[in-house]
């Protein structure tokens, strides 16, 4: 009722301002009927009439034409429509706010039940839960390994995963585990058929979840030097592990893959890489009690804070080796590879989707006379935005099939090499991408870009661990350098053939013509520096290492772009994404070469330029 009447008051005042504003010369006593009256517009609840409407949500996947027309070309299967179609409208109904309630109820740690015993529970929301018995029901695990799609069942799995990951309340990070769990597993062909079946299945009520705990306090990014756990053989050929671990995410799962170091009969293990073994631990005994497992706390997070991160004391946890002794890194790099293709798509999720905000929102936003949309700066902008993101989608997506290609068994030695090399520079380029994209995404909402319960903020502080975890950007560009060293050089000469055969492909279309001339000039330049650093200075290679895969990424998302345009269905926007990418800077690795940025005394002069003014 009081609103009822407030609003009438309104709609009063409204009518006396607009005539009262047609009039030069005001009495006192209009004054007066017009004060009460705004008061009445602008008093208590009544606090004016103009709300702004909010973006909103619409089925991801119809609003995707990149995505759609994509699988129009590769994967035009009916049945994979329907599921997209179907999902995209479960994720607006349902998935999208339990994501949402994930972030405002984070997880608790309840050290001690009420009678004072020692329990280390891991208390999350119902919405988390509910994430993972959706995840089992919508086969998002289980769809990279039943193969339906042949070759392209990986893309199939991560085309949903990236409709997932924005809305689900980074449950994509017990995914990634799990499905990387399942890769070691299934690459291993270790007998442990029940945790593998178990990760993969559809069946709500089996699904496990994985952890990958492989941080710890010296370790960080090297893990092989800072790995101090420990495993003690058993006499029934398991292990017991001593150690802390201090970062271990999704710390709720049901299992997970660890490092530790095997100990002789004297207490002895061997230090560095080829010490560290591979190991699987059930977290929880069947009566509900962890495995020798102590959670100290959980971390306090900029972001990610739905994921329940933890510090752990292992205190005799029961686990079973994997890997053969001594193979623990290279065991658990299938994992990284997992991990790290997941990280890129769910950057291009998080891309996508305040893309799509963006723009939703520039159709109901006015200001200074008209829409947001009709500002055309605003929307140079947002398509910038686009630019990137379209790129950032066809590198992830031609990583997701080169993964698929290589379990379905079909893959070339260019495909895997391309896969080996792909993945690194795919992780740090996307997660990098990301935080620019989203930051810009919000800044276009203005101030309500910045304000907690639009759901904005959380997305610029849910990328920013993009580019942090499962390898920053420059332990990754080193893992670019340690991939092209171990296949001596094999990996760029894929890298070059491949880029080389699309560009070929798109030069018959003229439209695409300044973007091919742009690629193919960036390429030579590459192959040039890549030829001549062999035989330079030791340190010019790890010098250039960031801008070297910066260059692979943006000439490789170039050809991407190129090929995806000249395809007979493209359309007019695929033809400009194209050409705008490849307006920018595609080879910085050159440019920099060229003003001496990996000369040996730049980094004296690096050196001398950061700590300038340090006070021993
Ligand atoms: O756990 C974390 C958070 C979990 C959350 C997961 C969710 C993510 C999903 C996101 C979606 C939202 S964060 C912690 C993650 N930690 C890392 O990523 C570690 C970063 N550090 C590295 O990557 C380093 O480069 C190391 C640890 C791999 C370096 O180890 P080493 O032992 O010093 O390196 P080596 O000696 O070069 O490599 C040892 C072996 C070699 O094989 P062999 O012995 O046959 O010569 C390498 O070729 O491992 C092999 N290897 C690889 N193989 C190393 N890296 C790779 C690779 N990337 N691919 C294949």
């Amino acid at each position: 009722m009081a609103v009822r009447v407030c609003c009438r008051g309104n709609r009063l005042a409204l009518h006396l301002l607009s005539r009262s504003v047609s009039h030069s010369s005001v009495s006192m006593e209009s004054v007066d009927e017009l004060d009460s009256h705004t008061r009445a517009l602008f008093s208590r609840s009544a606090i004016g009439t103009f709300f702004q409407e909010r973006p909103l949500l619409t089925n991801p996947f119809t609003q995707d034409a990149l995505l759609r027309a994509y699988l129009r070309r590769h994967l035009p299967e009916q049945e994979v429509e329907r599921d997209l179609l179907r999902f995209g409208e479960r994720l607006v109904a349902e998935i999208d706010a339990l994501g949402r309630q994930c972030e405002l109820k984070p997880p608790v740690l309840q050290h001690y039940d009420a009678w004072g015993r020692r329990v280390d529970r891991i208390l999350t929301c119902d919405a988390w839960t509910r994430l993972k018995r959706i995840s089992a029901q919508e086969g998002l695990v289980a769809a990279g390994y039943e193969r339906t799609y042949g070759d392209w069942s990986r893309v199939y799995q991560m085309s949903k995963m990236y409709l997932f990951a924005p809305s689900a309340g980074l449950y994509t990070c017990p995914l990634a585990m799990t499905d990387g769990a399942a890769k070691v597993i299934e690459s291993l062909g270790v007998p442990v058929r029940e945790a593998f079946e178990r990760l993969t299945t559809r069946d709500e009520k089996r699904f496990w979840t994985s952890g990958q705990w492989m941080t710890e306090r010296r370790g960080g990014s090297d893990v092989s030097s800072g790995t101090e756990t420990v495993a003690r053989r058993q006499q029934d050929g398991w292990f017991k592990l001593y150690g802390f671990k201090w970062f271990t995410s999704a710390t709720d799962a049901d299992m997970t893959l660890t490092l530790a170091r095997i100990t002789d009969q004297h207490g002895r293990s061997t230090a560095g890489s080829s010490g560290l073994s591979l190991f699987l631990a059930e977290v929880w005994d069947a009566d509900g009690s962890s495995n020798g497992v102590e959670v100290q706390r959980l971390k306090d997070k900029l972001g990610t804070r739905q994921v329940p991160t933890a510090e752990l004391l292992l205190d005799g946890t029961n686990a079973q080796l994997l890997s053969e002794e001594g193979r623990g890194v290279a065991s658990i790099a299938n994992m990284l590879t997992i991990t790290r293709i997941y990280n890129a798509v769910c950057a291009v999720g998080a891309m996508r989707r305040i893309s799509h905000l963006c723009r939703e929102y520039a159709c109901k936003r006015s200001a200074f006379g008209k829409l947001l949309k009709d500002h055309a700066l605003h929307v140079q902008t947002l398509s910038r935005l686009e630019v990137e993101t379209r790129a950032a989608f066809l590198l992830t997506m031609e990583v997701c099939r080169l993964l698929g290609r290589e379990e379905n068994r079909s893959a070339s030695d260019r495909d895997t090499l391309l896969l080996r090399l792909l993945t690194p520079v795919a992780k740090l380029y996307t997660a990098k991408q990301a935080v620019c994209v989203v930051s810009e995404g919000l800044e276009s909402f203005g101030g309500q870009g910045y304000i907690e319960d639009t759901g904005l903020p959380s997305m610029l502080r849910d990328a920013q661990v993009l580019s942090i975890w499962e390898g920053t950007t420059n332990v990754l560009s080193l893992d670019v350098l340690r991939s092209i060293a171990k296949s001596s050089g094999s990996v760029l000469r894929a890298f070059f053939t491949d880029v080389n055969e699309r560009l070929l492909a798109a030069d018959a279309s003229a439209a695409l013509r300044p973007a091919v001339a742009s690629l193919c000039a960036s390429l030579s330049g590459l192959e040039r520096f890549t030829r001549a650093a062999a035989s330079r200075p030791a340190g010019t290679l790890e010098l250039s290492a960031r801008d070297l895969s910066y260059s692979l990424a943006r000439i490789y998302m170039g050809a991407l772009l190129v090929d995806h345009a000249a395809w007979e269905k493209a359309t007019h926007t695929d033809v400009y994404a194209a050409l705008r990418w490849c307006e920018q800077d595609l080879c910085p690795v050159v440019s920099g070469d060229s003003v001496g940025c990996y000369d040996p005394q730049t980094a004296a002069m690096d050196t001398a330029l950061v700590y300038d003014g340090l006070k021993p």
